[in-house]
């Protein structure tokens, strides 16, 4: 595979107390082998493994495995910055290791974005006999954080590649969502030269489409309402005036009709009583 056979490359961290399997789990993910002689990780490590989803899409997840040790405290913090995804171990034998993992989880706090994803591993499952910390411990605390609870064996590679997988999928999800701006560093993404230029060309053309489409709305709405302005002043203009005129009219009939119904009503009585008066005088 080509260094840019990939539409997406997403970035991970592995966290936790040392000797929890970090380094084994990454092994089994990458080479499927599983590290029987405990070697500590010396500051960082980091490995990559490309999928590819049914619809085509290829992620490459780069996994960087960081030395549990207190010593490289520097180094954990600054690669937890810009990753898309924490791992967070602790094995089910160890309860130290079980307790450390607040304290891991507040280094996340402190230095992540808000979008990461945190997924906690319980590993040893396969030590079930020496169990220290029962599931229902680990997977309340990931409910507080909701984050996704897993409880594993690093000899059972399906399940690690399930692990990463699924992780690879939500983040997917969240930039196909819109959720995760891919082309900001600081969500752990990255995208192939290709994808960023394809991308690009996405989002202007959704910018074409809503400058296209958003004035028209607007453009017949204040056409409307420029129709509207434009014929319903004269509408209201004209109908007072209109009624203004017919008032003047009604006015002028009324004071010219108004004198001879007053004449009328004056002269008629005082003819009839002229003609009374001579009938009868
Ligand atoms: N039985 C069993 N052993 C495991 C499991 N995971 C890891 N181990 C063993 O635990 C030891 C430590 O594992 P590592 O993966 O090196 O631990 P780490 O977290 O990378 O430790 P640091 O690099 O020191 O931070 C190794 O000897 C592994 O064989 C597991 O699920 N089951
Ligand atoms: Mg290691």
């Amino acid at each position: 595979m080509n260094f840019e056979d990939y539409q997406y490359l997403f970035k991970f961290v592995l966290i936790g107390d040392t000797g929890v399997g970090k380094s084994c789990f990454l092994s089994q993910y990458v080479k499927g082998k599983f590290i029987q002689e405990y070697d500590p990780t010396i500051g960082l490590e980091f490995e990559s493994k490309s999928i590819e989803f049914n619809d085509g899409v290829v992620v490459q997840n780069q996994l960087w495995d960081t030395s549990g040790s207190s010593q490289f405290m520097a180094i954990q913090k600054t690669f937890c910055q810009n990753a898309a995804a924490a791992i967070v171990f602790y094995k089910i034998n160890s309860e130290a290791s079980f307790k450390s993992l607040q304290n891991w989880i507040n280094i996340l706090k402190q230095v992540s974005s808000d979008k990461i994803q945190i997924v906690i591993v319980a590993t040893n499952k396969d030590l079930e006999d020496q169990r220290q910390v029962q599931t229902s411990q680990g997977r309340d605390l990931a409910d507080s954080l909701e984050a996704k609870f897993y409880e594993i064996s690093n000899h059972d590679k399906d399940q690690i590649d399930g692990i990463v997988n699924s992780i690879s999928y939500n983040v997917l999800r969240l930039i196909n969502s819109s959720k995760i701006n891919p082309l900001n560093t600081q969500y752990g993404v990255k995208m192939s030269r290709q994808q960023e230029q394809q991308y690009a060309s996405q989002i202007e053309n959704t910018d074409e489409k809503v400058i296209q489409q958003s004035p028209s709305p607007k453009r017949r709405g204040s056409d409307i309402k420029t129709e509207q302005n434009m014929i319903s002043p004269n509408k209201i203009s004209a109908s007072p005036q209109r009624s203004q005129q017919e008032q003047e009219q009604t006015q002028q009939n009324q004071q010219q009709e108004k004198p001879k119904i007053q004449l009328r009503h004056i002269l008629i009585p005082i003819i009839v009583a002229y003609v009374l008066y001579l009938i009868f005088f």
